[in-house]
């Protein structure tokens, strides 16, 4: 079975389903295509009838289908390669990573990611057509308050979702690579979150993506 992976291999988002990958085992399945983000390849008709979005990364399947958003990639992989590490076995674990990963998108790395495309040149002015940049600055507050939160919840337990690694952890480093990427520091208060992320860095799925890290 050979999965490909539409793919923007230095992209914070492609990174969450690398690390998903790599913790896997699963990277020898997949072949990755590259679609030029820069270039506005992701915007085009042809990869918009792989993903209505028009985002990356996408699964596609040798059946034909085409799986988006990180999440959903994630819980295909976990399930495809059990155990189920990444997504929770239990009722409770799968509702608590679930809500911890999609808190992780909304208060971090989405509100990058709208900081980026409305507050800086984003992926230049053929690929951001409409820009609003208090809009933008509004989400990069945002971001700032939610490794605020992260940083407290890091007070108390090991990882995002509890006592294991999860997805909820994948999500949030997607995060910070991302703040990274727009040079928003982790800010120097929020030792927790520091700590967690340089034990993060430490495991073998996050350093195998930081090797091809370069900016986006
Ligand atoms: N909700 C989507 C997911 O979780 O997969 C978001 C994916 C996303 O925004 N991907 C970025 C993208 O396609 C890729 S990257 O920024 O990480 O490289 N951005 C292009 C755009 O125009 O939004």
């Amino acid at each position: 079975m050979v999965m490909k992976i539409h793919d923007w291999p230095t992209g914070p988002y492609p990174a969450r389903v690398r690390i998903a990958l790599a913790e896997k085992n699963l990277l020898s399945d997949v072949q990755f295509v590259t679609v030029n983000l820069r270039k506005g390849e992701h915007k085009k008709p042809d990869f918009l009838a792989k993903n209505y979005s028009g985002t990356l990364p996408v699964l596609e399947l040798d059946d034909g289908t085409f799986i988006a958003e990180c999440t959903a990639i994630t819980e295909y992989l976990d399930a495809l390669a059990g155990p189920l590490t990444l997504t929770g076995r239990t009722p409770r674990e799968k509702g608590v990573i679930h809500m911890m990963s999609k808190r992780a998108e909304l208060e971090v790395l989405d509100a990058i990611s709208v900081y980026f495309h409305h507050a800086t040149p984003g992926l230049g002015p053929d690929v951001e057509l409409y820009q609003n940049a208090e809009w933008g600055l509004r989400q990069r507050d945002k971001a700032v308050r939610g490794m605020h939160y992260f940083d407290a919840v890091l007070k108390g337990q090991p990882f995002v979702a509890g006592e294991a690694f999860s997805m909820a952890d994948i999500t949030l480093i997607g995060g910070l690579i991302f703040a990274a990427i727009v040079k928003l520091p982790v800010p120097a208060d929020c030792e927790a979150l520091r700590a967690w992320y340089m034990r993060m860095q430490e495991r073998p799925s996050v350093k195998y993506q930081r090797s091809l890290s370069a900016p986006a």
